[in-house]
């Protein structure tokens, strides 16, 4: 069996942040299937995370989302999921909902519109303040549909402007990550479609501010390690929003499409010094439209504790020879090795050792939790991209 001893004290140090939209009903234009017991408030989708810690060790944080997440007393809310064993992590903004954003948020030709869209992120550092949470996360759905119908270059002007405003409203402890994505919902240019224009936006802003990368969020075909490791090098990459994709923005389980490219990945993060480095945070950012939510997470952040087993056990140390020798041949090898390593025997014995479930898919099953809330949560509002 594989040897983790020597990764071991780097895999007890891993934390991978949940998305509560993940615990809400999500779908397609198309359709959005609702599933018995999925949670109906703020609270609920909380406790569903915490059965992914519980049965993991992998997840003590969840992400918010201002409004869906909006509740009377935040205070209540962290009591809550300290309660449960997790915490409140970042907070993430939404100017994608609202008609006043038809045609922009924090870039719009009207001023009012971008007052609205930066008190918003006000509001999400006020939300911040009372949930302890550092990191305040903006994806914009800015962008137009057609040539000539925005001045990309005003826009990206009002865009620098408006970021300012709301960076410095940060407190110390406090970031900002901005995201990137190539399209969708605007099809013909994004205000922050490439890491580079955010990178840009951030460099301007300050030390608190840096590039979160949605590993969704590329043309297909594009070298994603290459991205991590150009930002890690360059002291930006603030954190990942891990999911995986076939065509566009699927948001399906990370690994699920592309188990090699996520190794690849978390090779350079490995290599870069990204692992379990507090200013790259870990985090997901998907949608299980078919499947069971709880689950669903749950073998996510286990196929993100698998490659990174795996890629920590890369032999860099003869990687670097190889390469040094030019031994294209071996280079390539050696790190195929550390992917094709089955790591999931020895971690399943190595979760026993931390009193962990050495299957947790097997033992979340076994609880017995998922009948209990499709029995007892009756009535209400299922929450969704919206509630
Ligand atoms: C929309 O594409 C999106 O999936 C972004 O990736 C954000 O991170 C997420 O929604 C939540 O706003
Ligand atoms: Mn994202």
């Amino acid at each position: 069996m594989t040897n983790l001893a020597p990764v071991a004290a780097q895999l007890e140090a891993q934390a991978i942040e949940l998305p509560s939209w993940a615990f809400g009903n999500s779908g397609t234009r198309f359709k959005v299937f609702g599933t018995p017991g999925t949670p109906r408030d703020p609270f609920e989708k909380i406790s569903d995370a915490a059965q992914v810690h519980k049965h993991t060790g992998l997840a003590p944080t969840v992400a918010l989302h201002i409004p869906w997440d909006l509740v009377d007393d935040y205070s209540a809310l962290r009591a809550h999921a300290e309660n449960e064993g997790v915490s409140l992590g970042t907070v993430n903004s939404n100017t994608f909902q609202d008609d006043a954003y038809k045609f922009g948020s924090l870039t719009h030709v009207d001023a009012a519109v971008r007052r609205k869209a930066i008190d918003h992120h006000f509001a999400c550092i006020d939300v911040m303040d009372e949930t302890g949470s550092r990191d305040l996360k903006i994806w914009l759905a800015d962008g137009t549909n057609y040539p000539g119908q925005g001045d990309m270059r005003g826009r990206q002007d009002r865009l620098s402007e408006s970021l300012s405003e709301i960076y410095a409203r940060l407190g110390d402890e406090q970031r900002m990550v901005l995201e990137y994505k190539f399209f969708e919902p605007a099809f013909y240019h994004t205000d922050v479609p490439d890491w580079g224009t955010s990178y840009a936006q951030v460099v301007a802003l300050g030390d608190k501010a840096s590039v979160c990368l949605d590993t969704g969020h590329h043309a297909p075909g594009t070298n994603i390690e290459f991205i991590v490791m150009q930002l890690l090098r360059l002291g930006k990459l603030g954190s990942f929003d891990f999911n995986s994709r076939f065509y566009a923005d699927d948001d399906l389980i990370v690994g699920a499409a592309d188990p090699f490219q996520l190794f690849r990945i978390l090779f350079e993060v490995v290599r870069g010094g990204g692992l379990n480095n507090p200013d790259v945070a870990f985090m997901l950012d998907q949608c299980h439209n078919v499947e069971d939510k709880i689950p669903g997470q749950i073998r996510s952040v286990l196929n993100v504790q698998e490659m990174t087993a795996r890629a920590l056990l890369v032999d860099r140390e003869a990687l670097d020879a190889a390469q040094a020798a030019g031994d294209v041949l071996a280079a390539n090898a050696i790190l195929m090795d550390g992917f094709y390593t089955d790591v999931r025997p020895a971690l399943a014995e190595w979760r026993e050792s931390r009193g962990l479930p050495a299957d947790p898919m097997a033992a979340y099953a076994a609880s017995g939790y998922q009948t209990t809330i499709a029995e007892s949560r009756v009535g209400g509002v299922q929450a969704g991209w919206g509630a």
